[in-house]
């Protein structure tokens, strides 16, 4: 009989949270769909099909490297330590919401400075030159931390995927370029996006090593993520991770995905859950029995379910201070500047 050895022990644990981790993200996500309908919360923009290479990129990273995701990443950002009381503070916009004040559409525009998650913002593309920034920087510092850059495959076709996975090319700069590949910008579909869907083939043209996973293969990403993060840690590089996924829920809340994707294609997406499949690799190996996998979900759900009720009693922002932290307190003077 083979013999579990501690090195296994630590792998199992290691897997474990990783599933855990999925399970929080589906918990937030399914319970921000009932708050929607409910009219109680405004909106979700779903990661729901994106956990597994979310949780697995995320887990590659230590605590001193930056997480510069986009708008989709609620997994990445669990996996940093958010809590669920504190996203579902941002989600009912309260004062002590620590990602935005209560400024921002969940999940859509923030930053939260104590995780080192460098902003996220709406506009698509825009924090992937910022990213290739955030490494140079640490450059510059004589920082050993890597940065981890998340996006979509509509944000390929932007000039900015260009610009800043160029830079960080040509400086080798230690970035981990992770694309989501859901196949779809909103309702664009990629054979409309690009003539070739294999994104992991323009790593080629910036030369560096460009890996294509399938994204719902947990165990796969972790090993393409850890193997990129090890690679800019030892000064050689960036790379570009193309992750095959579905989109398993509309593009957003506000969208109605029926108009452009068919009820077969939707079934099909819904067979591709990275959670399944997650659970099913760690079902096979003993690491976790069925009962135990349904306990975790169930009390992700729970907690969820308590975070919102909790966050939705928490106190609003103070109408005066709605202007904090949008203009600087104090201008810049600057000598002999003619305004007129
Ligand atoms: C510069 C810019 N153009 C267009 C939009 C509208 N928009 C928001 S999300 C989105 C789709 C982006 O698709 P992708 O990068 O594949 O990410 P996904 O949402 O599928 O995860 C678009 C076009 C935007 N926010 N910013």
């Amino acid at each position: 009989m083979a013999t579990t050895t501690r090195a296994d022990t630590a792998r199992k644990e290691e897997y474990l949270d990783l599933h855990r981790w999925m399970c929080m993200a589906k918990a937030l996500d399914d319970r921000m769909h009932i708050l929607v309908k409910q009219g109680r919360a405004p909106f979700v923009g779903s990661s729901r099909g994106h956990e597994g290479v979310q949780v697995a990129s995320t887990a590659a990273i230590g605590p001193d490297d930056w997480l510069v995701p986009h708008y989709r990443g609620l997994a990445n950002a669990i996996v940093r330590g958010l809590t669920m009381k504190e996203w579902m503070l941002a989600v009912f916009a309260k004062a002590g919401d620590p990602l935005s004040g209560g400024r921002n559409i969940p999940g859509g525009c923030y930053s939260y400075r104590r995780l080192k998650i460098a902003p996220v913002s709406q506009v698509v593309a825009s924090w992937i030159p910022k990213a290739a920034g955030i490494a140079y920087a640490s450059r510059l510092r004589s920082e050993a931390s890597v940065t981890l850059c998340t996006f979509g495959d509509g944000a390929t076709s932007q000039g900015e995927f260009h610009e800043g996975v160029n830079f960080a090319a040509v400086h080798r700069l230690p970035v981990v370029f992770v694309c989501e590949n859901n196949s779809y910008a909103i309702s664009v579909p990629i054979r409309l996006q690009m003539a070739n869907p294999n994104v992991a083939d323009r790593a080629a043209g910036y030369g560096i090593p460009g890996v294509t996973v399938d994204g719902t293969d947990v165990p796969a990403c972790y090993t393409a993520a850890r193997e990129a993060v090890a690679r800019a840690r030892a000064g050689d590089g960036p790379t570009l991770i193309d992750a095959k996924i579905w989109r398993i829920n509309a593009h957003t809340s506000e969208d109605n995905q029926l108009k452009y994707r068919t009820k077969d294609e939707l079934e099909e997406a819904s067979r591709h859950d990275p959670i399944v499949r997650f659970r099913n690799w760690l079902l096979e190996r003993r690491w976790i029995t069925q009962e135990r996998a349904a306990a975790v979900q169930e009390a992700c759900d729970q907690e969820a379910s308590d975070a919102a009720d909790w966050a939705e009693q928490q106190p609003d922002p103070l109408p005066e201070d709605a202007l904090k932290h949008v203009f600087a307190s104090n201008w810049i003077q600057v000598p002999n500047a003619k305004l007129d």
